[in-house]
This record gives structure tokens, C-alpha cells and sequence, in this order.
């Protein structure tokens, strides 16, 4: 499978690689000192690739998997976002602010409506756009090595590529944990609350690119094929951690303002409670108080309706300054003291987290 035949060159400084094995249409995200995070020249060569692969008959399945040993996908590529960002507040930039995440947002509805099986070998961390190019699909394989997060509110934003469609669907509350407090879940975790749907050894996730790019197609619907290869590498991947938190998270979670889910979370004689409200404080109080809102209306919309409240949230968030700010302190100069404005839960208004629903100064994303 790692054959550097043809398409190679083309890959190169691109950050994703194509290749057709058999009637497999094989995608690897190869930008692996960056963890693989999703850049727009990506997304531009995905979108029109993924629907020659769904109009082609010679094509049964698609695989996507991460070069490298650490990831499959750390995200959207925020650091070109922010240098985008700040410069067209400086009267230049290319727009990325939009354009972005208009081609991610529709990239992942492409996944979601994907007519064929698109299977995702989540072999390592996947986090945010990892997660959006990886939950649409119909199967991702996770492993021991997986970790998996939505870590956004921690860089001003919220839980975006379908999260606010996805997280209200997890077991109880613990959908609003993961977004609001960017928990990271293992393997087990991963199945747990749905993300994964099938688990493997990591260190056969190779043997299942093969079979799957070797299966008889001819025999059954994809969909079965894809679903027997898989079950021939199924493991225990054993007890996921999350279950046991299930009664502090429900009961925390359930609450419906930040403030009381902290006070919850304070009050419980349990030390991971007492951790998950630190971590909370440390985000920024705009991304919980949008989040939380848009975790709650999700659970009640179609995934489409999903989609364009999240680009309407999203041009709020790169109009205001926490994600330049989140993404100066975690990822540019890495002093980890973001400084969010306003500073504080009681500050932010009512009125600014309902504004930032209603549709914008921009065109809004519709997707079918
Ligand atoms: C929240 C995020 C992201 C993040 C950190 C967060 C994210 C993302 C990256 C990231 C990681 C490594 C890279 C890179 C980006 O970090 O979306 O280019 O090399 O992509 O706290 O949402």
C-alpha cells in the first residue's frame, strides 16, 4: 500500500495522496509533521476526487488513513486561518476565514451523503477537521493508538464539522462533555460513545487496507463486503473509562448554563469532576456559552440545518478575537495564558450568544 508509484509526485508539498487498489479508492492525509491537519489545497483535491470516486462503477469503497505513526487527522489547519485572518485585518489575506471552512463544511457533507462505503482507519490522534473527515462516513475502524477529541473551545471556537449534530446524539451528557471540556477518549472511549464503529489491533491496520483493497466486490453489496473484512480483524478493545463517569457526567451535563454545570461539577466529592471544571476554566467562556447553545439546539436539527448554524457561529468566532488569541497562546507562542475577552462567564450576554445564530453580513452555507 505504501508503494511511491505514480501518483506520488503529484502528492508531494499537496498533503494528500489518491490511489485506486483494486476497486479501492485509497486517500492518505500526508502532511505528517504537521499531524496530518487539514489544510484548503487538501480540501480542494477531496472534493472533486470524492465525486469522481462516487460516479465511478469501477470504484466499490473508498479508505482514508494518516501518513506517519501519530495521526490520522490533528484538525483543520487553524494556523492558516490565523495568519490568513490577521492579515486581512491588515487589509490583505486570501479570505481563508470563509473559504475554509465553506470547503470543509461541504467536504464533510459529502462524506455524509457518500454513496458508496468511505472507511476510515483512525490509527492515532483525531481531533476536529479529523473528526469531520472521519464520523460522515459509514465506517471508522479505531484501534489502541486512537485518540479522539473536540478540542475547540480551547482556541475560541466551538465543536464544528458535524459536532453539533453529532455530540447530542453520545449515551446521556456525554456528548456536552467532550465538546465543553475537550476530553480526550482512547480507543474504547471511541467506541463507546459512537465514534468508532468498528475497532482493530494498530498494528494491522495495514492487513485491513490490503484485504479491503484485495476483497471480492462482486459477491454482495459493499456495504456487507466492507463489513465482513472488518469483522475478520475485530478486537476487544476492553472497558471504556467514560462509561464508569456516566452518572457525574449525566448529572452535571444536564444542566443548561455553563455556570451550573460548574457549580455541579464543583459540588460532586469526585476528582475528575474537579478536573473537568479546571479544564473548563481555561477555555474560552464565549466558545462554552456558544457551545453549549449549539450542542442544544443540534440535538433537535436535521444535519444540514447543523451545518449552516455552524458557519454562522464560525464567521461570528473569526470575527471576535478568541481564536487569533487561543491560537497566539497554544499553538503560535505557546505560553498556554490565552487572555479571552471578555475574561469571564458573567460577562458574556445573553444577547451576543443569540446573535450569533441569526444569520450574519455574509452569505449563509446551505448544503442538500
Ligand atoms: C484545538 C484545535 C486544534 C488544535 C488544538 C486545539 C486543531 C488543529 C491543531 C493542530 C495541531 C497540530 C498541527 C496543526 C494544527 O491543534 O484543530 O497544524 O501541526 O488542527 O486546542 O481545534
Amino acid at each position: 500500500m505504501t508503494d511511491k508509484t505514480d501518483g506520488w509526485d503529484e502528492w508531494e508539498g499537496i498533503g494528500v495522496g489518491f490511489d485506486v487498489v483494486g476497486r479501492l479508492g485509497v486517500i492518505t492525509l500526508d502532511r505528517p509533521k504537521a499531524l496530518n491537519a487539514l489544510t484548503l489545497p487538501m480540501i480542494d483535491r477531496l472534493r472533486p476526487r470524492l465525486d469522481e470516486w462516487a460516479a465511478d462503477d469501477g470504484i466499490a469503497a473508498v479508505a482514508i488513513h494518516g501518513a506517519g505513526e501519530r495521526a490520522f487527522c490533528a484538525g483543520g489547519d487553524v494556523i492558516a486561518i490565523y495568519e490568513d485572518g490577521l492579515a486581512h485585518k491588515a487589509g490583505a489575506g486570501y479570505g481563508l476565514t470563509h473559504s475554509f471552512f465553506i470547503g470543509e463544511y461541504s467536504l464533510n457533507h459529502q462524506i455524509h451523503t457518500f454513496p458508496k462505503p468511505y472507511v476510515s482507519l483512525v490509527n492515532g490522534i483525531s481531533m476536529g477537521g479529523g473528526f469531520g473527515l472521519s464520523v460522515h462516513g459509514s465506517h471508522r475502524v479505531v484501534t489502541e493508538r486512537t485518540t479522539f477529541a473536540m478540542p475547540e473551545v480551547g482556541i475560541g471556537l466551538f465543536p464544528d464539522v458535524g459536532g453539533t449534530w453529532f455530540l447530542p446524539q453520545c449515551p446521556g451528557r456525554v456528548g456536552r462533555f467532550l465538546g465543553l471540556t475537550a476530553h480526550r477518549c482512547d480507543g474504547p472511549d471511541g467506541m463507546y460513545v459512537g465514534y468508532g464503529t468498528h475497532a482493530a489491533a494498530a498494528d494491522r491496520i495495514g492487513d485491513v487496507l490490503d484485504a479491503l483493497s484485495t476483497a471480492d466486490w462482486s459477491r454482495e453489496q459493499a456495504y456487507g463486503v466492507v463489513d465482513s473484512v472488518l469483522a475478520r480483524f475485530a478486537v476487544d478493545l476492553g472497558p471504556a473509562e467514560l462509561a464508569a463517569s456516566r452518572p457525574w457526567v449525566d448529572a452535571a451535563f444536564g444542566h443548561d448554563s455553563v455556570e451550573a454545570i460548574l457549580d455541579a461539577l464543583d459540588a460532586t466529592e469526585v476528582e475528575e469532576a474537579h478536573a473537568s471544571a479546571a479544564a473548563m476554566r481555561r477555555m474560552s467562556p464565549t466558545s462554552l456559552k456558544l457551545a453549549l447553545e449549539a450542542l442544544t439546539r443540534g440535538a433537535e436539527m436535521a444535519y444540514r440545518d447543523c451545518v449552516t448554524m455552524e458557519y454562522r457561529l464560525m464567521q461570528t468566532c473569526m470575527a471576535r478575537n478568541d481564536f487569533f488569541e487561543g491560537i497566539r497562546a497554544l499553538l503560535i507562542d505557546k505560553d498556554k495564558k490565552p487572555r479571552w475577552q471578555p475574561p469571564d462567564l458573567p460577562s458574556v450576554t445573553d444577547a451576543e450568544i443569540s446573535a450569533a445564530f441569526e444569520p450574519g453580513d455574509f452569505k449563509d452555507l446551505i448544503v442538500n
